[in-house]
């Protein structure tokens, strides 16, 4: 044990109750008037049904870890109130602005006119403080979606809520009754003191950064060779391994409706009913892996589109994804619903009880587990690296000289020729998954990349042989005994809505330099883009190369996100992409939808840092007109 990882230990008494939040989550009873002066006391989250919706933004003051902070509300409530839609309906919804500043409310993964997707300096103007901004549209779609803010950071403090449009005709599926489950992540911190803080030291939030001790015992188990080798790529390419959150579990507390894990969200069930659980990750920067251990989920959505059913134990939700599960509770009196944070520091938790005031075991978080080379879409790294360089680090590594020590050693370790299966062989504990992924990998053509990628300051890494990987449940979650749904998985009971092959393809590449949290397109940042052209009514292909060592979920405004299938072909409608490190992945536009609209991440700080993008769909009749798409959020 070093020194740090000493002092962590002894934190944890108040770590785990930060975790864990306070009793009541959010709520200020037991405060008395220590929220005085932070404005109004959070109320509970209502359900507003119907086609006409006063919405108020406004502040309030909550607490979940025993600090009072202030949160943004809608009527009151974090989450913001359940909206119930039905498909076929115009939705009128008047929304004032209470706060002392500039709001927005998008309603994501929605089909409507651009001037009502809600985002200002793309879509509107915003809505000024002490204004209402009326949004009006028909709704031709139904599922679970939801809603939050597009300004600032106001999403980070609590300003996104669940919306649930009923379906004009009958489900394939029935149940006996639904529950939403709304995930999300809380922080004490001022989200601009938290931004301005992963800008001057990106790591500070990650623990999981391996240590000498782990080194020593790396090199016990897979011998001090392929030990040092694989130091030496990860220091060669500027990563640590354990970056698989910026922020994760050790700064956030996360939320289940809500409420703190030590509060227990709780719905009620009773035993032997069909209950559709419809789960929404409104989180700002977390990704989680869910689990209900003793029932087993059948996914019949996601992202609200209707999927074939597919009956799972664990499913990772990306940031801004949603899916929707049947399950039965039999007969236990209380199934704990566990969402562990991808980084493996903290979870949010909520019980389903058939009796009043029964709980379930919480499971223990399962153990870290690295990224490998090869989920980097570096299998075959040393070949491709040794016949182009993808990126000179040394001309801005601070020690780089180190590197380029350990990087000579290591060549001289192991020739190039084995280097891929060497390498799988001490990558990651689980690695059957990944050797298998390897072999894909190793075998594509190497990937190109774009020229503005090249001698970027923004641009720490490449991936030289990524692939599709539908069907790897991701890091973490391989081999852990339990059936993890994945991408392959989720397949559209409805063929190709278009039906047209794309005509053309537009490629990007997802790109950053973690010491920097420097995050772009194609090495570009948003400050510094052209909006992506799309003709109306064309059909395009999207790719996306993830060049960064973590993930990104990518969502699309306005239009369907179809993503395809390892051949190519149709396999899903989703409004969010995620997108794994060292993945390809395509998916189908059709641009029926004129207008700019907003292309991002959905990782909070990488859109706000520049993983941004205006896609603008030309006008029926195809007259281009300047918009002032350059004043982002
Ligand atoms: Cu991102």
């Amino acid at each position: 044990m070093n020194d740090r990882i000493k002092a962590l230990s002894r934190q944890q008494p108040t770590r785990r109750r930060f975790l864990q939040g306070i009793a009541a989550g959010g709520v200020l009873a037991a405060l008395g008037n220590g929220a005085r002066g932070a404005g109004a006391q959070l109320s509970t989250p209502s359900t507003l049904q119907g086609n006409d919706f006063d919405l108020v933004v406004g502040e309030a003051a909550a607490s979940f870890t025993g600090r009072v902070s202030r949160v943004t509300v809608v009527n009151g409530s974090l989450p913001a109130p359940l909206l119930r839609w039905r498909e076929g309906d115009t939705v009128t919804l008047r929304v004032r602005n209470e706060l002392d500043e500039e709001t927005s409310i998008h309603w994501h993964g929605i089909v409507l006119p651009y001037d009502m997707d809600g985002v200002p300096g793309v879509s509107f103007h915003g809505i000024p403080a002490g204004e209402t901004f009326t949004y009006r549209f028909d709704v031709r779609q139904s599922g679970t979606y939801w809603y939050h803010a597009h300004s600032g950071f106001q999403e980070q403090l609590g300003l996104y809520g669940p919306l649930i449009i009923e379906p004009r005709g009958s489900e394939p599926f029935s149940y006996d009754r639904e529950h939403v489950i709304l995930l999300s992540d809380w922080t004490d911190r001022d989200p601009l003191d938290l931004y301005r803080l992963l800008k001057r030291q990106p790591g500070y939030f990650n623990y999981n950064d391996r240590t000498l001790g782990d080194f020593v015992r790396d090199s016990k188990r897979d011998g001090l060779k392929p030990t040092l080798r694989e130091r030496a790529e990860w220091g060669r390419m500027r990563m640590k391994p354990g970056d698989l959150a910026d922020i994760g579990g050790h700064g956030y507390t996360y939320l289940m409706n809500g409420v703190t894990p030590a509060g227990n969200w709780t719905g009620a069930v009773a035993r032997g009913e069909r209950v559709r659980l419809r789960f929404i990750n409104g989180s700002a920067m977390s990704i989680f892996d869910v689990r209900i251990p003793g029932l087993p989920m059948t996914v019949v959505a996601a992202d609200g589109q209707r999927v074939e059913p597919v009956t799972v134990d664990e499913f990772r939700i990306s940031a801004a994804e949603t899916l929707d599960v049947l399950v039965e509770p039999g007969a236990e009196d209380a199934y704990t619903i566990f969402a562990q944070s991808m980084d493996r520091a903290g979870f949010a938790r909520g019980t389903l009880a058939a009796r009043e005031g029964a709980t379930a075991a919480v499971p223990a978080l399962d153990a870290v587990v690295y990224l490998s080379m090869a989920d980097m879409g570096h299998a075959g790294h040393e070949t491709a690296a040794a016949a182009a360089p993808p990126q000179d680090h040394s001309a801005h590594a601070p020690d780089a000289a180190d590197h380029a020590a350990h990087a000579a050693h290591a060549a001289q370790a192991s020739p190039p020729a084995d280097a891929a299966a060497d390498h799988a062989a001490h990558a990651a504990p689980a690695s059957a998954a990944v050797d298998e992924h390897a072999q894909h990998a190793a075998s594509a053509a190497p990937q190109a990349h774009p020229a503005s990628e090249s001698g970027n300051r923004g641009v720490d890494m490449q991936a030289a042989a990524p692939s599709p990987r539908l069907d790897d449940p991701g890091v973490g979650l391989r081999d852990n005994g339990r059936r993890v749904l994945t991408y392959a998985d989720l397949k559209s009971p409805f063929p190709d809505p278009d039906g047209r092959a794309p005509e053309r393809t537009i490629e990007l590449h997802l790109t950053g330099h973690m010491e920097r949290f420097a995050w772009s397109f194609d090495g570009i940042p948003f400050s510094g883009s052209d909006p992506v052209e799309l003709r109306y009514g064309e059909r395009v292909r999207i790719v996306l190369v993830n060049d960064t060592m973590m993930e990104h979920p990518i969502h699309l405004h306005g239009m369907w996100s179809d993503l395809e299938n390892e051949a190519g072909e149709f396999q899903v409608r989703k409004h969010t992409i995620s997108m794994p490190p060292g993945t390809r992945r395509s998916f189908r536009v059709t641009a029926d939808a004129p207008g700019p609209w907003a292309f991002h991440c959905h990782l909070l700080f990488h859109m706000e840092a520049g993983m941004f993008r205006v896609v603008r769909v030309s006008d029926r009749e195809e007259g281009a007109h300047e918009h002032g798409a350059h004043s982002q959020t």
